[in-house]
C-alpha cells in the first residue's frame, strides 16, 4: 500500500522552513501532499493559487523528488481532503512548545473525524526560527528575505515591491 502524507500550511509565503519539513517527509512517505489551506485565523498576504505556484515553482528549483504535489484546499475539514486521496497522515513541523500546543488539539480532532494520524517533525535548528509571519513583516518593511525563503519567493516579494 502506498503511503501518502499530506503538508498542510497557509505558506503564505513558504519559507525555508516549511521546504526543510516538506523534503524531510518527502524521504519517509511514497508520496507527499503539500496542501495550502486558508487559515481563518490569519489574514492573508497572498492568494491560495500564487502561494501553490511558488511552492511548485521552489519544489522544481530544489530539485526535490517528483512525489511531492502542491495542491490548494478550501472546501472543507483538511481531513476530507486526505481521505479523497487516501493520505492516512498529516505532517505538522514543530518549532517550539507554543506549535505543539497549538497543533496538538487539531491533531487528536482530526484522529477523531476521520482516523488521520498527525506526524510532528523537528526542524532544521539552522531554520527553526524562520516563520512567514517573520518574512511578511521584513518584507513589508523593506528588509532583504532571501535568507529565509527559497529563491522564488524572494524574486516574487522584491517584483512585488518593485511594482
Ligand atoms: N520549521 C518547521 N516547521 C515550520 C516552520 C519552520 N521554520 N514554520 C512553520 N512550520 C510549520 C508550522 O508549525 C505548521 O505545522 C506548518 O509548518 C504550516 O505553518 P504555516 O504558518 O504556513 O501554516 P498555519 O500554521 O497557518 O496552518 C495551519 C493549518 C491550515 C495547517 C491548520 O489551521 C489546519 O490544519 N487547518 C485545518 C482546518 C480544519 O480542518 N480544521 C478542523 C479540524 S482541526
Amino acid at each position: 500500500m502506498s503511503r501518502i502524507a499530506v503538508v498542510p500550511g497557509s505558506f503564505d509565503p513558504v519559507t525555508l522552513g516549511h521546504l526543510d519539513v516538506i523534503e524531510r517527509a518527502a524521504n519517509i512517505f511514497d508520496e507527499i501532499h503539500v496542501v495550502v489551506v486558508h487559515n481563518p485565523g490569519k489574514s492573508a498576504m497572498l492568494p491560495i493559487a500564487q502561494r501553490v505556484s511558488l511552492i511548485e515553482q521552489a519544489v522544481a528549483d530544489r530539485a526535490l523528488p517528483s512525489t511531492i504535489r502542491v495542491t490548494g484546499w478550501s472546501v472543507g475539514l483538511l481531513v476530507d481532503y486526505c481521505t479523497e486521496v487516501g493520505a492516512q497522515v498529516l505532517i505538522k513541523g514543530v518549532r517550539s512548545q507554543v506549535d505543539v500546543a497549538y497543533e496538538t488539539p487539531m491533531a487528536i480532532v482530526n484522529r477523531n473525524l476521520a482516523g488521520v494520524e498527525t506526524v510532528f517533525m523537528l526542524p532544521d535548528p539552522a531554520h527553526a526560527h524562520v516563520s512567514s509571519s517573520l518574512v511578511r513583516q521584513v518584507a513589508s518593511l523593506g528588509g532583504d528575505v532571501a535568507p529565509y525563503v527559497p529563491r522564488a519567493v524572494a524574486e516574487f516579494l522584491e517584483e512585488t515591491r518593485e511594482g
